[in-house]
């Protein structure tokens, strides 16, 4: 990317948070404006999280000029909106890398700077880390402030209050800013967030918003009083309270033993700046109720919250920036590539096929909408659609009972949230054998979202659970007859898993028809009748896509094969396997980790069934640790899965003269 047009010569060239104290708020409002100009070029051009962090530039600049975080330990919950905080932290001249290969994260990485003091994407985890920080600092006798900053959606998640209830029983200092946009990605939902929203319009503190001393100047004190009030610790925290939290709406927070502070006007540096200092001299948990907007400084990510949390590379298109000089491209907004849909929008569009005739059918989602193609669903039948907020354990366990009443759930979590719902899976859908359909969206890797958010795992951790059946489509006609087939009938646990990617086309207005789900689709055999070695290669999902190639190089050096897409991955193809063992080699290609998945389920098959047989399998998949972020190209090319490298370890499993380019699937980053 170029960054050299970039006009941050006024004052982002020379600001950090070691001297960010030393300017003024006239010189920080333009460095706020700066910023965003900064952030709104880069994930322009390399996509990323963008109103989320337009909204807390001015929280984030408070934030290091309160705290020292070389010293204290700041906290962001999930941490898609500390893009400022690596700005300002130690990362400015590599933001331009943001969401790239070997360049910088997205998202909050101890292993990427020691200013970043938790990793995180995975929403609420904010707490319970701070508590941690806090407890350990009273444990070891240490000196730092903790500040845990988290969204108002974070509020949603069943595990932020397992932390209050926590912080309640282990009371300690400790400071909640809660930075409350209204919004998660679509607008905010539940009973709390209309709690916070009566927060959020006491009449009362939109004066406080202004000014705390002015505040402090409405009550009938003197100035002798007030300074006493500022300064005494005792007094402080009751005077405080009574100031700026409002007595109209009784305080959740304070229920817990957390002292309510707010709501606060997010984009005033100035009054952040009082807050946070009066807040650190409190000797106990704290909550900072801080009103921001999502989007701020860009009209479009404004007006559109929801396309704009979170944006692709080259999907912004922006008019109204200051200092934005790179406009060159700006305003050629590139047209998507429409020819392919997206699996999400294949089932999207399904699922409402499906429910117009069946009226069992009902969809649940965890805070994502539009991320999982339910988007039309939820206008369509209001009353058979549940965004149940962040709460993917919630979700599972909501959707047994509604089975165990006779409705279809049709559950859509991305494979990477699902992680957290594990025990439900075992305890309450499988055990019970309770008849739901997981739709596992961004199953495989999803690319510069990185680790926390690749879908790699799914095949293992279901796979273990009795009662389970697990689906991979490979192409739109397979998604939606595989949806149809299962939903006609759906008696027992079962898991779709398809990745964030285009789906190959095959698109028909052709009926819906029931198909064998069990048996796997023979896609080729080779017509050699002499040949060197015979292979027979069966793949999942996309990775079906390398396969033509790889097969005219394998018949180019006289090798017979034999090519299976196993749309099953449990229960496996057993007729099919059986007739494999006189086979020099078998390949197996899964978008998950080796360990459990696919591939472990067909040696675990042979090791089972043909022990005394001497096989020779090769399994293609992620090795033992964590993909790093990058464009999905570059990671299958980087860790060796494409084409050439299917070949080469192919011929080297065969003990056949091998040329290696690229890296092992071995080789971590
Ligand atoms: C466990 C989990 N489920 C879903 C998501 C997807 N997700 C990413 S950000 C987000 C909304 C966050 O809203 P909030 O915390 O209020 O922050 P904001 O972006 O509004 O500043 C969601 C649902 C996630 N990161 N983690």
């Amino acid at each position: 990317m170029n960054t050299t047009n970039f006009d941050n010569t006024k004052y982002l060239k020379y600001i950090n948070y070691k001297n960010i104290k030393d300017f003024n708020y006239n010189q920080l409002e333009i460095l706020a404006q700066e910023l965003r100009d900064f952030i709104t070029e880069v994930v322009y051009h390399n996509g990323g999280h963008y109103g989320s962090n337009l909204g807390v530039v001015e929280l984030t600049i408070s934030l290091l000029r309160n705290f020292d975080p070389e010293q204290d330990k700041i906290v962001f919950d999930t941490s898609h909106q500390s893009y400022i905080y690596k700005i300002l932290t130690d990362r400015k001249e590599k933001f331009h890398t943001l969401r790239t290969f070997k360049g910088i994260s997205g998202f909050s990485k101890i292993k990427e700077s020691k200013l970043d003091h938790y990793g995180a994407g995975h929403a609420g985890t904010g707490l319970s880390a701070a508590l941690g920080y806090a407890k350990a600092r009273d444990i070891l006798k240490q000196d730092y402030n903790v500040v845990a900053v988290i969204g108002d959606a974070a509020l949603t998640c069943g595990v932020t209050f397992e932390a209050i209830n926590n912080i309640g029983q282990y009371p300690s200092k400790l400071i909640i800013v809660l930075n409350d946009n209204e919004f998660s990605i679509s607008p905010n939902v539940g009973a709390f967030s209309i709690y916070l929203k009566k927060l959020r319009n006491n009449p009362f503190l939109v004066k406080v918003e202004k000014k705390v001393d002015e505040v402090l100047n409405l009550l009938p004190i003197n100035s002798l009083i007030k300074n006493f009030i500022i300064d005494t610790k005792n007094w402080i925290e009751e005077g405080f309270t009574k100031v700026v939290s409002p007595s109209i709406v009784g305080v959740i927070f304070e229920e817990f033993g957390i002292q309510y502070i707010g709501p606060v006007d997010g984009h005033n540096i100035k009054l952040l700046d009082e807050v946070l200092l009066f807040a650190k001299k409190l000797e106990k948990p704290v909550i900072i109720h801080v009103l921001t907007e999502k989007g701020k400084g860009s009209k479009e990510a404004q007006e559109h919250q929801e396309k704009l949390h979170g944006v692709a590379k080259g999907k912004l298109k922006i008019s109204n920036f200051i200092y934005f000089s790179t406009d060159e491209g700006l305003k050629v907004e590139k047209k998507e590539d429409k020819k392919l849909k997206t699996y999400t929008e294949v089932f999207g569009e399904t699922i409402i096929e499906l429910a117009k005739n069946d009226d069992k059918i009902v969809a649940i989602t965890a805070a994502m909408p539009s991320g999982t193609g339910l988007i039309n669903f939820s206008k369509l039948f209001p009353d058979r659609f549940f965004d149940v907020g962040i709460a993917e354990e919630h979700a599972v366990i909501f959707s047994t009972t509604l089975a165990l009443k006779g409705l279809k759930p049709v559950v859509c979590i991305y494979s990477t949230f699902l992680q957290r719902a594990f025990d439900m899976l075992i305890h309450d859908v499988a055990l019970q054998n309770i008849p739901v359909l997981f739709v596992l969206d961004r199953a495989g890797i999803v690319g510069e979202d990185g680790p926390t958010h690749h879908g790699v795992f799914d095949l293992s951790y279901l796979r273990m659970i009795p009662n389970f059946q697990i689906f991979v489509p490979s192409n739109e006609l397979e998604l939606k007859n595989i949806l149809y087939t299962v939903l006609q009938n759906l008696d027992k646990p079962t898991a779709i898993r398809y990745p964030r990617d285009n789906i190959e086309g095959l698109n028909n207005d052709s009926k819906f028809s029931i198909i064998d789900l069990y048996s796997w689709i023979l896609k080729y055999e080779s017509s050699l009748s002499n040949y060197n070695k015979k292979v027979a290669i069966l793949a999942t999902g996309r990775l079906n896509r390398f396969i033509p190639k790889v097969i005219s190089l394998l018949e180019k050096s006289n090798i017979y094969s034999k090519w299976y897409n196993c749309i099953s991955i449990k229960p496996l193809d057993n007729k099919v396997l059986s007739n494999l063992v006189d086979y020099d080699l078998i390949l197996t290609l899964e978008d998950n980790v080796l360990a459990g998945g696919f591939g472990s389920a067909v040696l675990e098959y042979f090791n089972d069934n043909f022990y005394n047989k001497k096989l020779n399998l090769l399994r293609i998949g992620w090795g033992d640790y964590f993909v790093e972020h990058g464009a999905i190209k570059e990671l299958y090319d980087f860790y060796g899965i494409n084409e050439q490298e299917i070949f080469n370890k192919i011929l080297e499993k065969l003990d056949l003269d091998v040329i290696k380019i690229g890296v092992s699937n071995n080789e971590s980053v």
